[in-house]
């Protein structure tokens, strides 16, 4: 059992399967518990401390030998100390999401460090190849949280087609049939953000997993367009009140309002005043189970489905 891929060679990785890098809620237990079930676990920087980031990283080292990533929120006001530790502590590889790396790509080259921009867009995505980038994640406008305009069904495609470095599709996905998609796409690797909030691993507040257990096909919503960034989040008494500042064009109060409530949710567990970031497949998310178990079912589900598929095709 194995779909073996350049992004498996390249990253060190048994399966092709990155976990998405959601701040505040892909910690250190989640993404070693990921790494050691042969696909890479992510630790979510977003707007963490950087002492609490790198106590996050020595965490996760002590909890898995395999290869593991930190995503690089680059809105971040520190996100420059936040580089420079992920430099000294020797981290395999980072995804970047929420802006342009190129200010970072040489530094992080250099230290022999893998980066896989996440690019809603198909110029952005030859710009970072062309500074260096190891492979690219096109993420689709299905996913959750900071999302662009397009879907991961259009945006694959052209993303493979424009790019010589292999491509990750993310926005969506969340089970076995989503990956042999993406893999028809020309993906050779998938991240998977939501479905992993479901992992017994996953260390976000009880409460938020029930939201997306619970969570059906429109239940969430893209927030905050009015502010250049548009979020989609489960729909909650905060996600109505931000809908209604964007309806009356006032981005300041929306930023105002949206400051620290990833946390308050995540974290603390306030599911009607935090932000509950999560993508369209939250409806497709239906039990906890561990890591390993999630990992395993979504190959074990796209080879029987590319098996199937491949017998059709040829009549056998
Ligand atoms: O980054 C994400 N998802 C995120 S970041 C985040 S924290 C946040 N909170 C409130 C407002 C904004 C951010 C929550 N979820 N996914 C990867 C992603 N990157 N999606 C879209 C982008 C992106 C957008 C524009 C990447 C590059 C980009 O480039 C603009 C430029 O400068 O060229």
């Amino acid at each position: 059992m194995a779909l073996h891929t350049r992004l498996t060679r390249l990253l060190g990785i048994e399966h092709p399967i990155i976990q998405g890098g959601m701040a505040w809620t892909a910690t250190a237990e989640l993404a070693a518990a990921v790494s050691n079930a042969g696909a890479i676990g992510i630790i979510g920087a977003g707007h963490m401390p950087t002492d609490l980031l790198r106590e996050q990283i020595r965490l996760a080292k002590t909890l898995t030998d395999k290869p593991f990533g930190v995503n690089l929120m680059l809105l971040t006001p520190h996100i420059d100390d936040i580089v420079q530790m992920v430099l000294d502590e020797h981290v395999p590889m980072v995804t970047t999401g929420a802006g342009n790396p190129g200010k970072y790509m040489a530094s992080l080259k250099t230290a022999g460090i893998k980066v896989l921009p996440i690019t809603p867009s198909v110029a952005l995505a030859q710009r970072m190849e062309s500074i260096g980038a190891d492979a690219i994640i096109g993420e689709g406008m299905e996913a959750g949280g900071h999302i662009g305009e397009l879907t991961t069904m259009v945006l694959v495609p052209q993303l493979v087609d424009a790019v010589e470095i292999p491509v990750v599709a993310a926005g969506g996905i969340a089970d076995g049939r989503g990956v042999a998609a993406a893999f028809a796409l020309g993906a050779e690797g998938v991240q998977l953000g939501t479905r992993f909030i479901s992992a017994t691993e996953c260390t976000v507040h009880p409460a938020v997993k029930e939201r997306v257990l619970k969570a059906k096909d429109r239940d969430t919503v893209v927030t905050g367009r009015s502010t250049g960034h548009p979020v989609r989040v489960l729909k909650n008494k905060l996600a109505r009140q931000i809908m209604e500042l964007d309806r009356e064009n006032r981005p300041e109060e929306i930023e105002e309002l949206g400051t620290g409530k990833l946390a308050l949710a995540m974290r603390q567990g306030d599911v009607d005043m935090g932000s509950l970031m999560a993508g369209q497949s939250a409806a497709m998310v239906c039990k906890i189970e561990p890591a390993a178990d999630i990992v395993h079912e979504l190959v074990h589900d796209a080879e029987a489905i590319m098996r199937s598929l491949h017998e059709k095709a040829t009549g056998e």
